[in-house]
């Protein structure tokens, strides 16, 4: 089945009870019981809720894995996933991640006693030496959020393998519609479904997605042990919002190439970000590995009064954190998604004072180029 098919099917059966098309949102926090120990699947809503079951087959099936689970945000998937390593064991981080993910290994993680190292994915002789003896996990973006640099998954996947480690993959830039980190041979996907799978800017979620029956069965422990699940309204709202996946990341695709060509030619822009143009020093692989390029481009503007001028200029996109929505977001990484980055490494990442990252929305692209041409001027 093609992937609209599974994005509107899979899981949206109808209703048992009432033959409701659309999955109800089942606001329980019990299920009644018909006797000690018989009852209909259900006992209790941290573990089980039937709204919730609906979204993880869901998003399962679109990463063509066999096993998913729906968390209250991506950082608490992330955190989830995370539990399949212990003290003493160490971690190779991707070097440029989501702020939020760099600073749960260097502020919370490291007091639980796991090692992690940061390393450029993108270079894999360096990945290959990163690799400690006790490396159980690798860890990667790719992109990048926000310098949107591409690693490749299939070779990660195999030198990690050969050393004994598993490899998550956090695919929220791209989502399961343009690139599928199982498929190449990752281990795990986590998703911020706060982003392009529910797409609207209006539920926080996550996701953790593998086909490894242990692995899987330790992630459904800890998700209903530790409790960080997604409520029934959240995965409503995200089952509602993958039914329409495929439309919007074609518009986002659309849009996010119009808005990087635009921003590549302005002579006020020192550099843009974007794997889709042929400038990307990783263009050639996202090509490969990618069925598209999405909607998040960033660009160099030069300085901290450049960036804040685009910023604080910009009419139609709206300053904000998130990204994914249908509405463009403009925001600036360096103070806001990646402030918990130490200065040092983010100057060494390319987050510098003057970069300016953009979610492009799937308004129409005209609109959004004439008001970052506007904000620019
Ligand atoms: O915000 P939350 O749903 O907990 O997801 C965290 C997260 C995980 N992975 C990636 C790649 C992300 O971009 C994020 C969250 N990112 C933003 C809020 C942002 O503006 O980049």
């Amino acid at each position: 089945m093609g992937f609209s098919t599974i994005a509107i099917h899979a899981g949206n059966e109808p209703d048992p009870a009432t033959g409701a098309v659309s999955v109800p949102i089942y606001q329980t926090s019990t299920y009644a019981q018909d006797g000690l120990g018989r009852h209909k699947g259900f006992e209790y809503a941290r573990t089980q809720n039937p709204t919730r079951t609906a979204l993880e087959k869901n998003i399962a099936a679109l990463e063509n894995a066999r096993f998913g689970f729906a968390f209250a945000s991506g950082m608490a998937a992330i955190d989830t996933v995370l539990k399949l390593v212990k003290a003493g064991d160490h971690v190779l981080l991707g070097d440029n991640t989501y702020g939020g993910t760099f600073r749960l290994f260097d502020r919370v993680l490291r007091n639980y006693g796991v090692e992690f190292d940061l390393v450029d994915s993108s270079d894999l002789s360096a990945f290959e030496n990163a690799f400690k003896p006790n490396t159980k996990m690798v860890f990667v973006e790719t992109p990048t959020n926000p310098v949107m640099t591409v690693t490749d998954l299939a070779a990660v996947a195999e030198l990690s393998h050969a050393r004994g480690a598993k490899v998550v993959c956090d695919n929220t830039f791209m989502s399961p519609y343009f690139q599928r980190p199982l498929d190449l041979g990752c281990d795990i996907v986590v998703h911020s479904t706060t982003k392009y799978l529910n797409g609207h800017s209006d539920s926080v979620g996550g996701f953790a997605a593998l086909n490894d029956e242990k692995d899987a069965e330790w992630i459904g422990f800890v998700q209903n042990s530790v409790g960080a699940i997604l409520s029934p309204m959240d995965s409503f709202l995200v089952l509602r919002g993958t039914k329409t996946l495929a439309v919007r990341m074609e518009a986002h695709d659309r849009n996010g190439r119009q808005v990087a060509n635009f921003l590549a030619e302005h002579p006020r822009v020192e550099k843009v970000y974007y794997p889709g143009l042929v400038s990307h020093p990783q263009h050639e692989l996202a090509k490969r590995q990618q069925s598209g390029f999405g909607g998040m481009v960033s660009f160099e503007t030069g300085s901290l009064e450049n960036a804040k001028k685009v910023l604080e200029g910009v009419k139609l996109c709206t300053l904000g954190e998130s990204l994914g929505g249908v509405e463009s977001l403009i925001s600036h990484p360096a103070t806001m998604t990646h402030a918990s980055v130490p200065e040092e490494r983010r100057r060494q990442l390319g987050i510098t004072d003057g970069l300016v990252r953009i979610s492009v929305g799937i308004e129409d692209a005209e609109d959004i180029i004439a008001d970052l041409d506007q904000a620019l001027a």
